[in-house]
């Protein structure tokens, strides 16, 4: 209740996904403050316990998708496939909840609706929906970077007499598509594992297709006994490999460039890639992400394996009708996507060719005056990506400045991790930072304890707020605008990493394209530096009253 006293904590985090209940342990366990954690969904696991839509699994191999800090958790857990379904992750990270009993600290159905910084007191105040009010000195955001939904305001959708979900908030009782026509909106990651799911028990499957998409096979299968006890003894070997690398993947980046091998051996690299599945396809050579002409090739190779799989030609040209350089928008794999195309009971709408005009009571109706009848829409629609989290809690800073102004030309930060005039806020995965550009374990990791060893450092040395200097944020800005600009990606108009998903967002790269490897070298050198870039303040409270 809104009268009741506040709950004063050290360090209040938002969020109990993979980076929350991590967050949790560290500061807790390692340092020990006292921690709340407030989750706003029904239960642990953050991006996993939202997405149950069919087919929902992760494009990172389970191996890698994992807590790297605890051996005895790396030798206790087994996966079962290639890559770990939405339930196996679920199940995941509970045991990881239990394991270090952590659900003491976590309040869930606990969805944070504001945060603002009391400078007198130096201290933030945190509200729920609920009414609870919390007071902390370190204020950690860990709310994801895909959470907040994307639903399209697309006329008519009120009126429509089936039901409609967006993937991202599926209903947990699952949805039941037998004897129903079913409309989904979406090619991305999403909708490429979700429709060939759906098309097995739907009466009949129309897939919107706005943007053409390339996909590779994930080739997902059971992992064999021999690949188990393979990776349990060689966890410090994988650790090391996903921390040297770019994307934090288990793999790295070929040295070869395109043009240093012949036409007949690059066709047979591009086989061998699709044959062995997954995103380590983008790894084949170098220069895939810097050079058009090298891309080409193999966007080349990848419209060419689409016009192979689907048989209707005029279903693969639209398919394969794909105006972006390859992974300059996430790049999804699938399992059996353009085969789905060769179902009788599956269709593709081409929305370039005729938009969507409306939604009726009876389906999709597009510009061409075709009525798509319909009794269950599904919108893989995506998310506001990495800002949106933060922007749908209202966070205030010092002298009232709100997170929305101070980012209404776009989102900016230090290290992706902090925002002037927001001390002692720190945002896990945060614009500005590898993130989405990684596999997020690795790059979650590294920003916990990085996080976590920061607030020793203030604690050890008296010092009671940390923001970033103005010039720093710029120079960091800078430096995430030169490395996205060295890539090929800003080239994908339409892609989530511009923001240029959601109507009104402000076109800015969000992610740091630099690497995960050289990321991590930074942030290691400026803690090293005594937190240079940072403003140390020794004037304020921090015991809290
Ligand atoms: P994405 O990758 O943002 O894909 C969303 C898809 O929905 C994409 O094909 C969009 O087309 C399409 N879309 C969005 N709004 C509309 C409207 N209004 N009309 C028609 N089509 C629309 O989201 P996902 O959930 O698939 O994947 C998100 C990330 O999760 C993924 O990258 C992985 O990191 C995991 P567009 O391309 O914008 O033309």
């Amino acid at each position: 209740p809104a009268s009741a006293p506040p709950r004063t904590v050290d360090a209040l985090v938002i969020g109990a996904g993979f980076a929350g209940l991590y967050q949790l342990h560290c500061l807790r366990d390692r340092l020990g403050l006292s921690v709340q954690v407030l989750e706003a969904g029904g239960g642990v696991g953050g991006t996993w316990y939202w997405n149950r839509y069919p087919g929902a699994r992760c494009d990172s191999e389970s191996h890698s998708y994992a807590y790297y800090f605890d051996e005895a958790l790396l030798q206790d857990w087994e996966w079962s496939e290639r890559y770990p379904g939405q339930a196996e992750i679920l199940r995941y990270l509970n045991h990881v909840a239990d394991r270090f009993d952590l659900r003491r600290n976590i309040r869930l159905n606990a969805r944070v609706t504001s945060a603002e910084y009391d400078a007198a007191g130096n201290r933030w105040r945190v509200r729920t929906e609920d009414g609870s009010h919390y007071v902390t000195t370190w204020l950690i955001t860990a709310v994801g970077c895909l959470s907040a939904a994307n639903v399209p305001n697309i006329p008519g959708r009120d009126d429509f007499a089936g039901q409609w979900y967006h993937t991202g908030q599926w209903p947990h009782e699952g949805v039941d598509f037998t004897g129903k026509r079913v409309g989904m909106v979406g090619t991305g990651s999403t909708g490429i594992q979700a429709a060939p799911v759906i098309a097995e028990t739907a009466t009949h499957l129309t897939v919107f297709q706005r943007t053409a998409n390339y996909s590779i096979p994930a080739r997902n299968a059971k992992l064999t006994d021999e690949f188990k006890a393979w990776a349990r003894a060689n966890t410090g070997e994988i650790r090391q490999v996903m921390h040297s690398s770019v994307n934090g993947h288990p793999w790295l980046v070929a040295e070869r460039k395109v043009g240093d091998v012949t036409p007949e051996e690059r066709e047979a690299i591009y086989q061998q890639g699709w044959d062995h599945g997954g995103l380590r396809f983008r790894a084949n050579f170098r220069d895939l992400l810097t050079d058009k002409a090298a891309n080409d090739t193999a966007a080349e190779f990848l419209r060419a394996q689409i016009r192979k799989v689907v048989k209707d030609p005029k279903t693969a040209a639209v398919l394969s009708d794909i105006d972006h350089p390859f992974a300059t928008k996430r790049p999804p794999i699938d399992s059996y996507y353009f085969e789905t195309f060769n179902r009788d009971n599956v269709s593709l709408v081409d929305l370039r060719e005729s938009p969507i005009e409306r939604i009726t009571p009876n389906g999709i109706l597009t510009s061409d005056g075709t009525e798509h009848p319909l009794d269950i829409i599904v919108f893989a629609t995506g998310f506001d990506a990495m800002t949106g989290p933060l922007l749908r809690m209202d966070i205030t800073g010092r002298d009232g400045l709100t997170l929305a102004e101070a980012w209404r030309e776009g989102p900016k930060t230090y290290l992706g991790l902090q925002v002037v005039r927001f001390p002692n806020l720190f945002t896990l995965t945060g614009p500005g930072s590898p993130s989405v550009l990684t596999n997020m374990p690795v790059c979650i990791e590294q920003h916990v304890e990085w996080v976590t060893g920061c607030i020793a450092h203030l604690r050890a040395n008296g010092v009671r707020t940390i923001e970033p200097a103005p010039d720093a944020v710029d120079r960091w800005v800078a430096h995430v605008n030169d490395a996205a600009n060295a890539t090929l990606m800003p080239q994908a108009g339409h892609s989530w990493y511009l923001g240029a998903n959601v109507p009104g967002k402000p076109r800015v790269f969000m992610p740091y394209a630099g690497g995960m490897a050289r990321y991590r070298a930074t942030c290691a050198d400026v803690a090293a530096r005594g937190y240079d870039g940072f403003v140390l303040g020794t004037a304020g409270a921090l015991e809290t009253i």
